[in-house]
């Protein structure tokens, strides 16, 4: 994996078109261009679309300029690397011959001087637990057999609806955020007991920053209309930046 590497996840691009998808196309284009003369890495963090179902057969690609900058950037030596997130984990041969690689589990980085956990973030928490059985049936062969067979504009509505059930979830008060940030800590803390020395995670759309020590956790926010936030890693250190 070619150093320097590039941290961000959370666009949430929509299948459908709308002026704040057109937005977040933009700021893409924006980081793209911050970027591509560095020679390194992307590392998309998961839940880049709001909704990504790969059908076998006359897949529809609502995500055509969304992919095509990803080739674009490709072309100019930068790896694009990819970790599902809760909305897009049904990618399939499609996507992946668009990235240089992609991966539905966590990873661990063994690049430059840091040993790096990246995760999306989602299933952590011990309140999860009927998430987790939901994420193990969803993820399913037998699943995604089945959804395949629904009418895509029906299985669209579906998704959509879902989608905007879940963004509430997103508003959480002072007291459950600590509550979370204390959970995602003891999560860190037995990856760098493990010998990882950073963690990084999105999906919880706030930043939040701890160290212990040399071992660091970071939680990126997300990259919508207004803000494209990411993080990045020379081989020594890693820094959050947003544009
Ligand atoms: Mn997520």
């Amino acid at each position: 994996m070619q150093l320097p590497i590039y941290f961000f996840g959370d666009n949430h691009f929509s299948p459908t078109p709308s002026l704040s998808n057109e937005q977040k196309i933009r700021k893409l284009e924006q980081f793209i261009d911050v970027i591509e003369n560095s020679g390194g890495s992307i590392f998309i963090m998961g839940d880049f679309f709001d909704y990504y179902f790969e059908y076998n057969t006359n897949n529809p690609n609502y995500f055509e300029d969304v992919f095509s900058l990803i080739t674009n950037i490709r072309a100019k030596g930068i790896e694009v690397y990819f970790i599902a997130g809760n909305h897009d984990f049904w990618i399939g041969k499609e996507f992946q011959s668009v990235v240089t690689k992609s991966f539905l589990t966590d990873q661990i980085l063994s690049v430059g001087g840091k040993k790096i956990y990246v995760t999306h973030g989602d299933g952590i928490l011990s309140w999860d637990k009927s998430y987790r059985i939901l994420k193990f049936i969803i993820r399913s062969n037998i699943f995604r057999f089945l959804y395949s067979l629904l009418p895509k504009g029906f299985a669209l509505n579906v998704a959509k609806r879902i989608s905007y059930e879940r963004k509430d979830s997103h508003i959480i008060n002072h007291k459950k955020l600590e509550r979370i940030h204390s959970e995602l800590i003891q999560f860190s803390r037995s990856k760098w007991n493990e010998g990882c020395d950073i963690v990084i995670m999105g999906h919880y759309h706030h930043s939040f920053n701890f160290n212990e020590g040399q071992k660091q956790l970071i939680i990126l926010d997300d990259c919508c209309d207004q803000q494209f936030n990411y993080a990045k890693y020379d081989g020594d250190s890693i820094s959050v930046e947003s544009l």
